[in-house]
């Protein structure tokens, strides 16, 4: 990280991680991050459990009020990528990313309603609960209902410590890389009914997944930046 300062003038971070991230993949979609509390948050009540809890810093649409937008954002940060090459390099990420910091550094929030390293991993872990139930769900019932889940009141449920975490996140993240590589091209288009998103192939929800790893691998490096 650089900081830069002005004589008498305010400092500025600049995170050379996030730049080569950005300057590594062009189709990168990258907006100045938003203060917590200023999105709108559609079908939810800011206040409720930990509610109104930091979800992207880098996505705008809000998965619950606005999930078409949503998903478009998540698929526009994977761009022409090959969805099972990212997903299968988010573990490594995130485990060079973190290996040097401290148990007290990843419990520790860039501010007092975003997700620390540790809260973000956990969200991680959720959505990977979520992918694992959805894909077999599409791939084995007939247009099954996929249900949407409240992120941030599942923030709240008790979770594993930081590096327990992280290895049954790669253990679930494997798993779920060997179904979709062991799956036959024709049943990607298999589909479910997504309770926000109406109908959904197996395709788009793992393309879906990877655009979300890149999203949250850049809140990881602002959160990191944020925090260190
Ligand atoms: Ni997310």
């Amino acid at each position: 990280m650089i900081i830069v300062t002005r004589l008498h003038g305010p400092s500025l971070a600049v995170n050379c991680d996030l730049i080569e991230r950005v300057e590594a993949t062009p189709d990168t979609v990258t907006r100045r991050a938003r203060r917590s509390g200023a999105r709108a948050r559609v079908g939810r009540t800011p206040g409720t459990s930990r509610g109104g809890l930091m979800e992207e810093r880098i996505v705008v649409a809000d998965p619950v009020g606005d999930p078409q937008g949503y998903q478009r954002e998540l698929l526009a940060l994977l761009g022409t990528s090959d969805p099972l090459e990212v997903m299968a390099a988010t573990l490594a990420t995130f485990r060079r990313r973190t290996a040097g910091l401290a148990a007290e550094a990843v419990e520790r929030r860039p501010a007092p309603r975003e997700w620390s390293v540790a809260e973000l991993l956990g969200h991680l872990w959720d959505a990977e609960i979520a992918y694992a139930f959805r894909a077999r769900a599409i791939l084995a019932q007939d247009r099954p209902a996929l249900i949407g889940y409240d992120q941030d009141a599942w923030a709240t449920l008790a979770r594993p410590p930081f590096r327990e975490l992280l290895a049954a996140f790669g253990a679930l993240r494997a798993a779920n890389l060997a179904l979709a590589r062991g799956t036959p091209e024709a049943l990607w288009e298999r589909l479910g009914i997504h309770e926000e998103r109406g109908p959904t192939s197996f395709r788009l929800t793992t393309e879906t997944v990877a655009g979300h790893d890149r999203a949250h691998l850049l809140q990881l490096e602002q959160t990191i930046a944020a925090t260190q």
